[in-house]
């Protein structure tokens, strides 16, 4: 499955670690996608992370995705761009990029079906749960919604937010095609591990569903 466990990066969370470290230690853990995520570097700095994380998962045989910038995904050679819903809409990135991989995040299953008929490859029910790690998630929708927009969407469906070992399970069995992280995996130091521990909880789960 592609998108299982999908990491995303944050300078701020990773412990000092820079992003195509965060990068390398988790696909060596085996990590499935990495989403390099940065609100604050300058153009310059973001496309030379992402130059080096486009190195580090194409030799791991990882997807990589670059976070609301579709020019840096363009510029790196990355797999694709995930799009927020105050980013650039999905058709217009489709018109630029029609063989990038793009992403969007949505809060209901009207902005799912939305995501679907504009030509989204995947979406992410954002935030699943609380999370310190974005100040401005606002609450999370649950596992309910989480439940019917798998029902309802013809595309993966992923959720962020506030994921962890202790909740990973539901979130699997509840339909979800993989889950993004950030605090359980680059806030750990031994970043491999953490990969692995949730990456067998949601190869388990997965045989469940
Ligand atoms: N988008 C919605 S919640 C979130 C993002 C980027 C933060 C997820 O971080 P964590 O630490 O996995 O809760
Ligand atoms: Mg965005």
């Amino acid at each position: 499955m592609p998108y299982s466990l999908y990491v995303v990066t944050d300078p701020m969370l990773s412990l000092g670690r820079s992003h195509a470290e965060v990068a390398a230690l988790a696909v060596a853990g085996g990590a499935d996608v990495i989403q390099l995520r940065d609100k604050s570097a300058s153009g310059r700095e973001l496309l030379a992370a992402a130059e080096s994380i486009r190195k580090i998962t194409a030799s791991a045989g990882a997807l990589f995705i670059v976070n609301d910038r579709l020019d840096i995904a363009l510029a790196s050679g990355a797999d694709g761009v995930h799009l927020g819903q105050d980013d650039l809409p999905v058709r217009a990135a489709r018109a630029i990029a029609p063989d990038l991989i793009i992403g969007v995040s949505v809060g209901s299953v009207g902005e799912g079906q939305r995501a679907v008929a504009d030509g989204a490859d995947y979406v992410a029910l954002s935030p699943l749960f609380s999370t310190p790690s974005k100040v401005d998630a606002g609450e999370g929708h649950g596992l309910d919604l989480l439940t019917t927009l798998c029902g309802e969407l013809e595309i993966p469906v992923l959720a962020i937010g506030g994921i962890n070992p202790s909740n990973v399970q539901h979130v699997i069995r509840a339909g979800a095609a993989g889950v993004a992280v950030i605090s359980a995996v680059i806030s750990r130091p031994e970043i491999p591990l953490a990969v692995q521990g949730l990456k067998s909880l949601i190869l388990e789960a997965k045989k469940s569903v």
